[in-house]
């Protein structure tokens, strides 16, 4: 089902600041910037590499405000990695296979994610305390 980590997902408090950390420290450059407010994210994604199977990012996720996923994440643990998205082929395919396993999704639905890709999220409780996201990429 997963052909490739797609990204990781970086909860920081200043979007900006933490740009230029990864511009700085790896010569990284952002592809796109986003706001989700559906996911209550200002984010940023920043290409690792470019491997045969499709590219791998650094995405960056400032809170929109405290009462949201990334805000409350940075309350109870403050910044750091805050998700592991995987690539999948058929998102929809992927949630009806997980659906029957004990893992339980967060996303009944396939959703708006960055790039134009659409993402599902499974609960952390049900795979070792990681939130986990399927990602399907936007068809290039
Ligand atoms: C919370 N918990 C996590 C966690 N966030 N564990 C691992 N990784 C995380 N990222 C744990 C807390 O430590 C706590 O554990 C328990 O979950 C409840 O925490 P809470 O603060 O009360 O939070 P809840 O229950 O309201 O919500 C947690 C949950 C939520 C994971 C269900 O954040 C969620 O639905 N996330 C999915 C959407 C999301 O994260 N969106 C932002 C990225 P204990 O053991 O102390 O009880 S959007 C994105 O990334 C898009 C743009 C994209 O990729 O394209």
């Amino acid at each position: 089902m997963l052909l490739r980590i797609d990204h990781v997902g970086i909860a920081c408090r200043n979007l900006d600041e933490a740009i230029a950390r990864y511009e700085t420290t790896f010569g990284l450059t952002v592809t796109s910037r986003e706001v989700n407010p559906e996911q209550g994210v200002r984010e940023a994604m920043l290409q690792v590499g470019d491997a045969a199977g499709g590219p791998t990012w650094v995405q960056l996720l400032e809170p929109t405000g405290p009462d949201t996923p990334v805000g409350k994440f940075i309350a109870r643990r403050g910044e750091g990695l805050h998700h592991v998205g995987y690539a999948v082929a058929d998102i929809t395919a992927a949630l009806a296979s997980i659906g029957a396993t004990h893992v339980r999704p967060l996303d009944q639905r396939p959703r708006h994610g960055s790039l134009g890709a659409s993402i599902a999220f499974l609960h952390p409780a049900d795979l070792g305390g990681v939130l986990t996201e399927l990602v399907e990429p936007a068809a290039s």
